[in-house]
């Protein structure tokens, strides 16, 4: 898995880049039946505390996290050599697990998920870290794929404010909208952890999947705390799939 030089400049010029198809059908369709049995869990949690936990909302949207720290054939999955090469090209030879999580689209949605960086939720350093959203199916402009703003990885961290439905750092009706970034089932989308992304309205009747992998660093430090990042599951290192 190695990038051309198109994509390299792509990513250095806009902050993001789309792998299209890098993983087959069959690939997917077991990652995802993996993946579902843990979101399904989470919905129903969800639904025995009234509905909302953090930013997951039932029926609306989903963030399902710690994956691959509960299931070994998900680990296996985020060590694949498509993942741990791109992990070694972009970030060195050490490579870690920061953080994974699957977000579910539920059809018919009413929101937006609001413009963000990574970094603004959990300021880490080294940064930027890089974030694979990964389309377990289509990723449309009308079931909500992400839409970015190109470019604005190079602003640095900026300010986000609370909402309801979670951090944001550009609002929502400002004509700037960024692009959107439709990808087919099995494409990556590549960002730096500053790059601003949202996600659209789900207006189609079916649920969109996405599978988030995010690589760093290995040795990644809390601006918080000042402390190590715990529990941060090894990736590559050497240069080498683990
Ligand atoms: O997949 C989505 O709908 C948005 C997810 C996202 O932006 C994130 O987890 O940072």
């Amino acid at each position: 898995m190695e990038l051309t030089e198109m994509q390299w400049q792509t990513l250095e010029r806009d902050g993001f880049v789309v792998l299209e198809r890098v993983f087959t059908p069959d690939v997917l369709e077991h990652v995802t039946a993996r993946i579902e049995t843990f979101q399904k869990r989470h919905e129903e949690a969800l639904a025995q505390i009234g509905g909302t936990e953090g930013i997951s909302r039932a029926n609306e949207i989903t963030f399902t996290a710690y994956l691959a720290e509960h299931d070994p054939e998900l680990l296996a999955f985020c060590r694949r050599p498509e993942i741990a090469a791109l992990g070694v090209a972009l970030l060195g030879p050490d490579v870690d697990l920061y953080w994974n999580q699957a977000v579910f689209k539920m059809p018919e949605g009413e929101k937006q998920f609001p413009w963000h960086q990574d970094d603004g939720y959990t300021p880490v350093t080294p940064s930027p870290y890089l974030t694979l959203w990964i389309a377990l199916n289509e990723a449309t402009v009308s079931n909500g794929c992400v839409w970015v703003r190109p470019g604005s990885h190079k602003k640095g961290l900026v300010e986000h404010t609370p909402t309801p439905i979670g951090l944001a750092c550009h609002s929502l009706d400002d004509p700037d909208q960024g692009i959107p970034v439709p990808v087919p089932a099995g494409s990556i989308v590549v960002f730096w952890s500053l790059t601003m992304h949202k996600s659209g309205v789900n207006v189609s009747q079916g649920c969109r999947k996405a599978y988030i992998v995010q690589l760093a660093q290995a040795g990644l430090v809390s601006l918080r705390t000042g402390e190590p990042v715990p529990n941060l599951l090894p990736i590559a290192r050497g240069g080498k799939s683990l």
